[in-house]
């Protein structure tokens, strides 16, 4: 592993960090003291300086760094230093190298020893973004574009190692992700040479399986590890926004489930352009490298904002006082500009709810009520006191009050209320060039994207959990939320209020009595117990529930208001750790669930009967577990398994009905219970 609990550096690896990787304008000096405030707050320690459009790094490569540059860079250096972060220094020669040019590796090495001059030690080489394959002068010297890379990068490495032997050198490869590689850049077999020609000291960057990838698994990094001869460190791209102008990403750190960490030598992000909108994605990302076992992306993203508010405070000015900005209105906002593959919940709630108005009409008012939030939210940002935020938010939440404006007259139209006052005029509102090419195109991202697994038919397995089900695992949860039906419609606010309690808890606290069953299209279903309730609920009571219920506020106001998960996090702050009498003859107790397309299929009882058969292994005198007095077929089923009926509690007519088994036969003498 190489991040340790406290997010630094474990071994040769390279502590969670930052990549300033990004094409368009470099970040400023105050920028980047900023960026280095921030993470030595979040306890990210590695700052990898690779400006795309900063010409020494790219672009005038082989020239000499003029003075200005190295006195810049002596700052930075010193700057990353007094914070407890390394600088790495990257250097992006792939354009027009010469791989068998001395001249050339002289000018790259000439370039290092400008850099160690001013106290640089680590340094990257980066061939990303470059052509796959080589002049013919190279092809014939090397006769690949890996080993060209390889012989440049070695003699780098073996260089720097005689001038300081802890100096690193990380390389990003031409093909840097699955994508890439499947479709042959860089040649065949480029990756597998690499790893087998670069030494094995020298690091390998990778995005993923996408360039901007929306998962990155422990399965999938296994793979890499085994290509490259070495786990890889991730140049994440999940913040990055330089390839879409309309667009910036304040969502969490999520889709990379914790036991990532144990698969890399390092996880570096290369964020959004607009460094003040990088605050949640680094507050996030250091949560991650700290978290435990598991890892809640929505409650690390709902910690950062609460962290970001007292950057949105507004200027004293006008005669009126205006609300202040809140928590709410920022998870609103962020949840607009979340994540490139996911918007937050309640951006989808609006968006289902606006797609519902517009196409069956109906009761439009909650739509009407969040759109006009937005919009009065958006002319409030443009009075921060933070101008650096104020414009690097302006333009993105023109566009969208300009479409929360549409909206609401869209609405007003469909109930018969049009509006005059409309100034989305045709030319200015959505035109331009690019625009029309846009309406010329349109984009079906298709089949390969939806559902990129290829279906094959099998039936399902159960097997152990493992660290990376989780996500799958929270999704059962909610497909099965509405009395075992799916809950998705009723949880839009927060899809993961119910796993939080049902599921987390189980896959941290009793990793080893936790089954999945899982398909073709991936997690269907689980079952999961723990040996002894008491002690489960209060190792929850200790290291859990403080976590979620400082992150999910008890709801206030009356009741009936409340949306299902508001009744759910009520439960965070009020639990009921009920066990049903006599407990010492039942301490165990499980559940189980399985998403429709996994029910009536026989599914169920071995299921039951495994995670029973691991009680009894690990010494459990008896099992209970809760069922609805409602759930006629879930009583019968626990019936023929030999449950019998312990006690109910509730209202009469939904009670929860408590289900005992004995697990070893009852030793000579002692009273049937
Ligand atoms: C890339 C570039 C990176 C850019 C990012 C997002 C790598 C290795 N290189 O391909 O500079 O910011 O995509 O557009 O990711």
């Amino acid at each position: 592993m190489t991040i340790d609990a406290a997010g630094r550096e474990m071994s040769r690896g390279w502590s969670a960090g930052v990549i300033e990787g990004f094409y368009g304008p470099p970040w400023t000096k105050a920028e980047r003291e900023r960026l280095l405030d921030w993470m030595a707050r979040f306890g990210l320690r590695t700052y990898l300086h690779a400006p795309k459009d900063d010409p020494h790094h790219r672009a005038v490569w082989r020239r000499p760094l003029p003075a200005g540059a190295v006195a810049e860079l002596a700052d930075l250096v010193a700057a990353c230093a007094s914070r407890g972060v390394d600088f790495v220094w990257a250097i992006h020669p792939g354009l027009d190298i010469r791989y068998s040019s001395a001249d050339d590796l002289a000018a790259l090495l000439a370039r290092l020893e400008q850099v160690l001059a001013i106290g640089g030690r680590d340094f990257a080489l980066l061939f990303d973004d470059v052509p796959g394959t080589l002049e013919p002068d190279d092809a014939r010297a090397f006769g690949s574009l890996a080993a060209a890379q390889a012989h440049v990068a070695n003699r780098v490495h073996a260089w720097l190692s005689g001038r300081d032997p802890a100096g690193r050198l990380l390389v990003c490869p031409t093909a840097y992700c699955t994508r890439m590689a499947d479709a042959g850049l860089g040649g065949a077999g480029y990756l597998g040479d690499l790893g087998r020609l670069l030494d094995p000291a020298i690091d390998v960057l990778w995005t993923g399986p996408e360039i901007i990838s929306r998962e990155i698994t422990v399965e999938h990094l296994r793979g890499v590890a085994r290509l490259l001869g070495r786990p890889p460190v991730l140049w994440d791209n999940l913040f990055a926004d330089d390839y879409d102008a309309g667009r910036f990403f304040v969502g969490p750190y999520a889709g990379r489930p914790a036991g990532v960490r144990d698969h890399v030598r390092g996880v570096l992000v290369n964020p959004n352009n607009e460094l003040p909108l990088n605050f949640a994605p680094l507050h996030t990302l250091g949560r991650f490298t700290q978290a435990g076992a598991y890892f809640d992306p929505r409650a690390a993203y709902l910690e950062a904002i609460r962290d970001w508010l007292p950057a949105f405070t507004l200027l004293p000015c006008g005669a009126e006082p205006r609300p202040p900005v809140s928590a709410d209105d920022l998870v609103l906002l962020g949840d607009c500009f979340y994540l490139p593959h996911e918007h937050g919940a309640l951006a989808r709630r609006l968006l289902d709810a606006a797609e519902r108005a517009l196409t069956r009409g109906g009761d439009d008012a909650e739509v009407r009520g969040t759109a006009a939030r937005l919009v009065a939210l958006t002319n409030r940002l443009a009075d921060l006191e933070d101008r650096g935020l104020v414009h690097a938010l302006a333009r993105r939440l023109w566009a969208l009050r300009d479409e929360l404006t549409l909206l609401l007259l869209r609405l007003d139209a469909a109930a018969g209320r049009p509006r005059p006052d409309d100034d989305h005029l045709p030319g200015a509102f959505r035109g331009g060039f690019v625009a029309d090419l846009r309406r010329l195109l349109p984009f079906d991202p298709g089949p390969s994207v939806a559902s990129p697994r290829a279906f094959r038919p099998r039936p399902a397995i159960l097997r152990p959990a493992r660290r990376d089900d989780l996500a799958g695992c929270f999704r059962v949860c909610l497909e099965t939320g509405d009395h075992g039906a799916d809950g998705t419609p009723f949880y839009t606010d927060d899809p993961d209020a119910l796993a939080r309690i049902y599921v987390g808890p189980y896959l941290e606290l009793e990793p080893d009595l936790a089954f999945v069953l899982e398909d073709e299209q991936g997690v269907c279903g689980y079952v999961l117990a723990a040996l002894d309730s008491r002690s489960f609920y209060a190792r929850y009571e200790s290291e859990i529930r403080p976590r979620i219920a400082a992150a999910f506020p008890e709801p206030s106001g009356d009741p009936a208001t409340w949306t299902r998960a508001q009744h759910v996090h009520r439960s965070y702050h009020h639990p009921d750790y009920h066990c049903p009498e006599p407990a010492a003859t039942y301490p165990a107790h499980a559940h189980i669930d399985l998403v429709p397309r996994a029910q009536g299929r026989g599914y169920g009882g071995p299921m039951m009967r495994h995670v029973i058969d691991a009680l009894a292994r690990r010494g459990a005198p008896g099992v209970h577990l809760g069922v609805s007095s409602r759930n006629d077929r879930g009583l019968a089923f626990y019936a023929r398994l030999g449950f019998t009926e312990l006690e109910r509690r509730g209202p009469p007519g939904d009670q929860t009905v408590y289900l005992g088994l004995r697990l070893v036969p009852a030793a000579p003498g002692e009273l049937p219970s």
